[in-house]
């Protein structure tokens, strides 16, 4: 069993799709970016970065914050979405890293001097827009002719397709990435990934998190 610290935001959606993929046992405790929740002394003690999303596996109690380290967590401990020739496996450990390293933090810094800066900045909102283009491109390339950018179905996808799917709001144009667009197709059908959106959903509506349930995980944390 496990309990993922949850907002529905790219980096959490990589948590549900992984579970969903799998057909664990789950639950989501939603903590509330837009309340601060993130800083409630209790989810800081998950998480002294104040971020999401954080694992909580029941059965080690083992708390794994970092998506690309909750990805890798769940794949070495069910075997399972992490490539299965050693050429693959460190072709999902390259393309997990390009995501985060590469892909959400320029898209990131896109949205955020187009969507939340207070105030305007040209050059930085140019500058992220491009960097996330050339980043799409690359994705472009890669994925021409393949199902799953490393063949098979992995957590570098799960990674990677909560981003893509957000290129609406981070102003890139898919008109000449046709490859893209045919894996966005591909994967918005699968039903685990369906069924991860559709476990996200309500909390795009919410106006609280689950503040009482974190509360409540900390105490059990802290009395052992
Ligand atoms: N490198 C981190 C990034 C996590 C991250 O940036 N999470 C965002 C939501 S997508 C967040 O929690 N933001 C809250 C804040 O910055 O206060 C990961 O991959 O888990």
């Amino acid at each position: 069993m496990y309990t993922v610290f949850f907002s529905p935001t790219a980096n959490g959606y990589k948590i549900l799709l992984m579970l969903e993929a799998l057909a664990v046992n789950y639950d989501i405790c939603h903590i509330n970016l837009a309340r601060d929740e993130q800083h409630l002394p209790a989810y800081l003690q998950l998480n002294p970065h104040a971020k999401i999303p954080v694992l909580l596996d029941h059965d080690t109690q083992q708390v794994v914050v970092e998506s690309a380290a909750v990805l890798l967590y769940l794949a070495d401990k069910h075997a399972r979405f992490r490539g299965t020739s050693p050429e693959q496996r460190w072709q999902v450990v390259q393309w997990l890293i390009w995501q985060v390293s590469s892909l959400g933090p320029m898209a990131g810094q896109n949205y955020h001097f187009h969507h939340q800066a207070s105030q305007p900045e040209a050059y930085s909102a140019n500058r992220y827009l491009n960097q996330t283009r050339t980043l799409f491109q690359v994705f472009e390339q890669a994925i021409a002719g393949r199902a799953f950018i490393c063949g098979e179905f992995s957590i570098a996808d799960m990674a990677i397709y909560p981003w893509l799917r957000l290129h609406k709001v981070l102003h890139i144009s898919l008109e000449a990435l046709p490859h893209t667009v045919q894996y966005l197709q591909h994967m918005a059908q699968r039903d685990d990934v369906r069924r991860a959106y559709d476990a996200g959903a309500p909390y795009h509506e919410r106006t609280h998190g689950d503040v009482d349930k974190l509360m409540a995980i900390a105490d059990r944390r802290a009395t052992g």
